[in-house]
């Protein structure tokens, strides 16, 4: 209960200031009268919730050298070549149709794109600054037009956003690197000037590309950043957007890559975000687990891709926990989504198409996952997924519903017993399927979230 009043809170300093309050970093907190109440909260987070799986994309001219994006700067790719790559970045193959055409048949329901990442490039015509996307050879705002394929597809577009910024002077760039260009001589680093150039950033993303489904916030964890500042940040994007979705990320709550948030504190966020990893069974507070489908981020030239298999486990077993996957891509330098990466989304897209109705608007649970897989449940129904089959058959918990009936998703029946200490299902061998067999429990009344 905690963990949702954090967010209540955050949400509060927002109400105050639309109601008129200003809020300046050193404002933050304040605590206006009214709050989001839980059902205006769950009704804001309901399509999010109920969509399950998203697309993540990482993408810039370190394309260019195949090398991640942000971390690779002054590293494997000296600063001053990075830091030029964008003149020589020309995606001619970009297609928002292609990548969009691609989520969806992915069966992915939202899409969020690296709008500015570590390293400062601006993906949009941003009038902040020339090192953005209008500065190429190709000279186009790519954000826009991944936003009107998206609302033209039906899928919900997002932006991730990097806090911190190693290109741009005035973020006290002294934490890692040197600042992309220069101050002006005598004028030192000003964080308070780089957050207003964020808040510009902001104000273009959501007012001239927007609306927008989610801030996909990141690089909070650096020194410059503060708890004050990420809840006035929090209460900026929704005073922009009311309706909008802030992943914990925007505040100083997140405990490393677990992504779930601190209780030490009130954070501002509506949402942990594990990273790289599975996140754990959690009901009373969303989560979204993001992972590579390679193992870069951004393109990699012959990275390893992860199986069919891989990638419907970590899907199964994070929507079994309650959580969303989003699933990343690095396109191509020349804009290109790589075909064998666009070949393993479709065929994660064809176990949806027969498997989806145990995935989409659903909840994790009840029984929690474990090596022999994991369960969601939506209404009177529990979708069993059984990745690993113990031997003949599978013993769970028990439940205090009545079973009523038992089958395989889309098949014949499955032999399901239930007494008050166990539930046993067996299905015979030839059955089953090869990565996940899926049994769905009839109950006589709705599992409680
Ligand atoms: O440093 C970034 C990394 O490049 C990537 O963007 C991930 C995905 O969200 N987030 C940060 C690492 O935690």
């Amino acid at each position: 209960m905690q963990s949702l009043t954090r967010s209540l809170s955050a949400v509060a300093i927002l109400i105050g200031l639309a109601s008129g309050v200003v809020i300046g970093a050193e404002q933050a907190g304040q605590q206006p009268s009214k709050k989001e109440t839980q059902e205006q909260f769950d009704a804001r987070m309901k399509w999010w919730r109920d969509a399950r799986f998203a697309m993540f994309i990482h993408w810039g001219p370190v394309s260019l050298k195949g090398t991640e994006i942000g971390w690779s700067r002054g590293k494997q790719v000296p600063e001053e070549e990075y830091d030029n790559l964008y003149k020589r970045f020309n995606p001619e193959k970009f297609s928002a149709k292609q990548w969009v055409d691609i989520a969806k048949a992915a069966g992915m329901k939202y899409m969020v794109l690296t709008a500015k990442h570590h390293d400062g490039f601006c993906l949009w015509d941003t009038k902040t600054t020339s090192y953005n996307m209008m500065h190429t050879p190709f000279k186009r705002d790519v954000v826009k037009e991944l936003a009107a394929e998206c609302k033209r597809q039906g899928i919900v577009f997002a932006t991730y956003y990097s806090i911190l910024d190693w290109y741009h002077p005035d973020y006290n760039v002294s934490v890692r690197g040197r600042p992309g260009y220069k101050l002006p001589a005598g004028q030192a680093p000003d964080l308070d000037r780089y957050v207003k150039y964020m808040k510009t950033h902001l104000r273009e993303l959501i007012k001239d590309h927007g609306p927008l489904g989610i801030l996909w916030f990141d690089g909070e964890w650096e020194k410059p950043w503060t708890h004050r500042r990420g809840q006035d940040l929090y209460a900026y994007v929704r005073s922009l957007q009311p309706d909008i979705i802030i992943n914990n990320r925007v505040d100083k709550g997140r405990s490393g890559m677990a992504g779930v948030t601190k209780t030490d504190e009130e954070y501002a966020g509506d949402y942990d975000t594990p990273e790289q990893q599975v996140g754990k069974f959690q009901t009373g507070r969303p989560w979204e687990t993001c992972m590579t489908i390679c193992s870069q981020w951004a393109w990699k030239p012959n990275d390893k891709l992860k199986s069919l298999e891989e990638c419907i486990r970590i899907l199964v077993n994070t929507v079994g926990g309650d959580g969303n996957l989003l699933l990343n891509v690095g396109p191509m330098p020349d804009g290109r989504i790589e075909p064998r990466q666009a070949q393993r989304l479709r065929e994660i897209g064809q176990w949806l198409e027969k498997n989806g109705q145990s995935i989409y608007a659903t909840r994790g649970g009840p029984f929690k996952p474990g090596k022999w897989g994991a369960s969601t449940h939506k209404d009177n129904k529990v979708y069993v997924h059984v990745l690993n089959w113990p031997g003949d058959t599978l013993a769970l918990p028990p439940i205090a519903q009545k079973i009523v009936g038992s089958s395989l998703l889309g098949g014949p029946k499955a032999a399901v017993k239930q007494t008050d200490q166990e539930i046993t299902i067996s299905v015979p061998t030839s059955d089953r399927e090869p990565i996940d067999t899926v049994v769905v429990l009839e109950l006589d009344a709705p599992v409680r979230n």
